[in-house]
């Protein structure tokens, strides 16, 4: 490790299975010896369920997951990046969101990095689809790559980009995201200056005008102090955040409150009221009020938890025949994924069913998953992000964060 400044991986050794488990080195070896290395075997990729209780999931990181296998020759199936998710279908059974078919040496060191690519940035951009679904009127910026290894701050934005979130904090996130980053100004700034009025109009004074004047008013004095001290000092005034620490943060939303009318009556009623600090779906379900405008959340979504999807081989090829060989709990056979994309039902078949009819509207149903790779060449491109979550807010209105 000392030859490296930071602990992580380069693409090429994620590309060469390099950040698998050595497990599954030793066991390409014994298969190997035994002149096994070349079966032919159908794996799925499912979860027996998400974390916290959520009922849905949105599914992150498939384009990462194209990019390490490509050129591996196996076939990858998966519903598309940013698709809502479910562990079951509409009957209860557990449901593949990838499947994967090939020689199982040839991909077999891939599971832990593949794996690794979607539990993470799916449990991060399900966070930030739960905060888009219980705000969806109000401004969410992701704001908590401080909190997390920066090699995958581009990770932890795009996931929250997805989603449906309206920006990153993130300066490379965003660069390669093709927006503008997001933010306001760190309480570091008004504490150089020593007074937060200077540190406000030098802000107001230096940036380039496209970007938001929003002044940071829980420094020093009340919020409620602070804001008017803005309002009335700072020229172009967009808003002002109230990032108020939990030692003082008492009742919240009566603070915002206050502040709100402190500006209302002094004729600034388009300065915006912007919070963060510990922001959580708690925080939005409480604070989703007209005071508050928007949101700056951090830890919430950089330290989502992650959905633990598994790699399981489901049936092998031996004797010239397919064998069903899945392990206890999961369930044999290849399979193919419906979906009734109004209704948002899965239901899972053979591969060579007809499709069924949506079991609430009747319709017919269509095939869930895309083949992405067919004998190791992408065949189908990742969409943009911009219409990965156009797709995707259309879909969060047939669901509800309980
Ligand atoms: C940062 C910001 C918000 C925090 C992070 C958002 O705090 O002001 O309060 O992350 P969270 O949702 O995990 O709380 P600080 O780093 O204390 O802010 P500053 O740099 O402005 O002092």
């Amino acid at each position: 490790m000392q030859e490296r400044r930071f602990h992580v991986a380069t693409e090429e050794e994620i590309r060469n299975g390099k950040t698998t488990d050595i497990y599954f080195i030793r066991a390409n070896k014994i298969l190997k010896k035994h002149g096994l290395d070349k079966v032919h075997v159908y794996a799925e990729v499912s979860t027996s369920g998400f974390p916290n209780n959520w009922q849905w999931a949105v599914l992150a990181g498939v384009r990462e997951a194209i990019n390490l296998l490509e050129g591996h020759p196996i076939d990858l199936y998966s519903f598309p990046e940013g698709s809502i998710v479910f562990p079951t279908d509409y009957n209860g059974y557990r449901m593949p969101i990838m499947m994967i078919e090939g020689t199982y040496s040839d991909f077999s060191v891939f599971e832990t990095p593949l794996l690794g690519l979607i539990c993470q940035a799916s449990g991060i951009a399900t966070a930030a689809a739960r905060l888009r679904t219980l705000a969806p009127n109000k401004s969410i910026l992701s704001f908590g790559l401080r909190r997390m290894h920066p090699a995958i701050s581009p990770m932890i934005d795009y996931s929250c980009y997805i989603a449906g979130l309206d920006g990153v904090s993130g300066v490379l996130s965003a660069e390669l995201l093709g927006i503008p980053p997001s933010g306001t100004m760190p309480h570091a700034t008004i504490i150089i200056f020593g007074d937060q009025i200077k540190a406000w109009k030098a802000f107001d004074e230096v940036l380039p005008p496209e970007i938001p004047r929003i002044a940071l008013c829980d420094t020093y004095r009340d919020e409620r102090d602070e804001v008017v001290m803005a309002a009335e000092n700072v020229e172009n005034l967009t808003g002002v955040r109230l990032d108020t620490p939990s030692s003082r943060r008492g009742n919240f939303i009566k603070i915002i409150r206050e502040c709100r009318w402190e500006l209302d009556i002094r004729g600034y009623k388009d300065v915006k009221i912007f919070v963060s600090g510990g922001i959580d779906e708690e925080w939005i379900k409480k604070l989703t009020i007209p005071e508050v405008d928007g949101f700056g959340v951090g830890s919430y979504l950089s330290n989502a938890p992650t959905i633990d999807f598994g790699l399981d081989l489901i049936s092998v090829y031996r004797n010239a025949k397919w064998i069903h060989a899945a392990k206890r709990d999961r369930l044999n056979g290849k399979k193919k994924v419906w979906r009734c994309s109004k209704c948002l039902i899965d239901l899972i078949t053979l591969q060579n069913a007809n499709p069924p009819s949506c079991p609430k509207c009747e319709k017919q149903m269509s095939p869930a998953m895309i083949q992405f790779i067919k004998d190791g060449e992408i065949i189908e491109e990742i969409p943009p992000p911009e219409k990965i979550r156009k797709t995707l807010s259309e879909y969060l209105k047939l669901v509800s964060v309980d």
